[in-house]
C-alpha cells in the first residue's frame, strides 16, 4: 500500500472508531483503536489494579488484631475481594498487550503509580472502618461512573467489582456508627480516623480540573464519565447527611450548604501534601512498597507449583490424545 492509501485507510479506522464512540458502542480489545487511546487505558487500568493489590495492605494489618470473630472474618473476605480485583484489572489490563509480569515489575521497581490514599497509615481498628466508609465509598462513586467507560473489558471488570464495593462501604459505616455510639474512648477513637482520613479521601479523585492533564482525552474517548471535581462534589454531598447520621463532624471548618448550587461547598485541599505523596514521600510509601516485594517474593513459590502444575496437566493431555 502507498502512503496516501495508508493515510485513507486508517482516516478510515479513526471515523469508524469516531463513531462507534458517538453512538455509545463499547471499543472491544480486536477493533482498532488510535494508540494514544490503548496507552492511556494501560496506564490508567494498571494504576488503578496496582491500587487495588497495594490497598490491601493498609487493613490487612489489622486481620489479626480484629476486636471480634465476626470482625475479622468481615475484614478477610474484604481483603481478598480486593485481591480479587486487582485480577480482573490485570485481566483487563492485559488484553491492551501488557502483560502482567510487565505490570508487577513497574510496581514492585517503584516505577508505578498507585492510589495516593493507601500512603497513609492505619493507627487504630477504627481506621478500618474509615477506610470502608470514606475510600470505598469514594471508589464507588469513581468507579459506577467508569462501569460506562467505552473500553469494554474495563467496564465489565468495574461492574463485578462495584457490587462488592458497596458491601466494603457498607460494612464499614456500620463498624463506624457502631464505635460512633459505643464508649467515650470508642467514640473519640472514630473521630480521630475520621479527621485523618477525610482530606485525604478527597485527594483520590485526582487533581483540580484545572489542573489534570489526562482529563480532557479521556473525556473525548468516553473513558472517563466524568470529571475529577464533578466526582468530588458528589462524594461529599453523599458523605455529609452520613457523618451526621453517626453524629461526627468533618474536620473542614469551610464547611456549608450552598443554597444557590445545591451542594455543599467545602474547604480548601492541601494539593502540595497530595504532590508529594504521588511522588513518593508519603508518610508509608516505602513501607508499602517494601511489603508488596516481600509479598511478591513470598508467593514465588505458589506462582512457581501453579505454573509446574499446568505443565504437567498439558503434557498429560498431549500424551492421552487420541492420535
Ligand atoms: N493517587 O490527569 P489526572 C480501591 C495522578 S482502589 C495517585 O487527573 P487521570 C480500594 C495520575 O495518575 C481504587 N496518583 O489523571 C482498594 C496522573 O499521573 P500520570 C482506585 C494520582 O487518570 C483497596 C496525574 O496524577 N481507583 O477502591 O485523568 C481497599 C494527573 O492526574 C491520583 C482508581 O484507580 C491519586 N489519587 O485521573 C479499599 C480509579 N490522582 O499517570 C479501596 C481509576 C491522580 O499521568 N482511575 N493521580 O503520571 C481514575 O479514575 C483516574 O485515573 C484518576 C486520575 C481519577 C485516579
Amino acid at each position: 500500500m502507498d502512503d496516501r492509501a495508508t493515510r485513507e485507510s486508517e482516516g478510515a479506522l479513526e471515523a469508524d472508531f469516531a463513531s462507534r464512540l458517538d453512538a455509545g458502542k463499547s471499543i472491544e480489545p480486536r477493533d482498532w483503536m488510535p494508540e494514544r487511546y490503548r496507552k492511556q487505558l494501560v496506564r490508567m487500568i494498571s494504576q488503578h489494579a496496582h491500587s487495588e493489590v497495594v490497598g490491601m495492605l493498609p487493613e490487612g494489618n489489622w486481620i489479626t488484631r480484629a476486636p471480634s470473630l465476626k470482625r475479622k472474618i468481615g475484614l478477610l473476605s474484604k481483603v481478598e475481594d480486593e485481591a480479587g480485583h486487582g485480577l480482573y484489572l490485570y485481566a483487563a489490563a492485559e488484553t491492551l498487550g501488557v502483560s502482567r509480569d510487565q505490570m508487577f515489575e513497574q510496581l514492585l521497581a517503584g516505577a508505578a503509580k498507585y492510589s495516593s490514599i493507601f500512603n497513609y497509615a492505619t493507627l487504630t481498628w477504627a481506621d478500618v472502618g474509615a477506610i470502608g466508609w470514606l475510600v470505598d465509598g469514594a471508589a464507588i462513586i469513581n468507579q459506577t461512573t467508569l462501569a460506562k467507560t467505552s473500553y469494554g473489558p474495563y467496564a465489565r471488570a468495574m461492574r463485578r467489582i462495584c457490587t462488592e464495593e458497596n458491601a466494603h462501604k457498607r460494612q464499614g459505616f456500620e463498624m463506624l456508627a457502631t464505635l460512633a455510639a459505643g464508649t467515650p474512648g470508642q467514640r473519640a477513637m472514630a473521630q480521630d480516623a475520621v479527621d485523618r482520613w477525610w482530606w485525604p479521601t478527597l485527594m483520590m479523585f485526582g487533581p483540580p480540573d484545572t489542573d489534570s492533564p489526562n482529563s480532557g482525552e479521556l473525556m473525548r474517548w468516553k473513558v472517563k464519565p466524568k470529571s475529577n471535581d464533578e466526582l468530588r462534589q458528589r462524594f461529599v454531598d453523599l458523605a455529609v447527611p452520613q457523618a451526621r447520621a453517626m453524629e461526627l463532624t468533618l474536620p473542614d471548618p469551610d464547611l456549608r450548604w450552598d443554597e444557590e448550587n445545591g451542594h455543599w461547598s467545602f474547604g480548601a485541599i492541601d494539593w502540595d501534601e497530595f504532590w508529594r505523596v504521588v511522588k513518593g514521600g508519603g508518610p508509608m510509601n516505602r513501607d508499602r512498597l517494601r511489603d508488596r516485594r516481600r509479598a511478591h517474593e513470598e508467593g514465588r513459590w505458589v506462582r512457581e507449583a501453579a505454573e509446574a502444575y499446568e505443565a504437567k496437566r498439558r503434557a498429560r493431555a498431549e500424551t492421552s490424545a487420541p492420535s
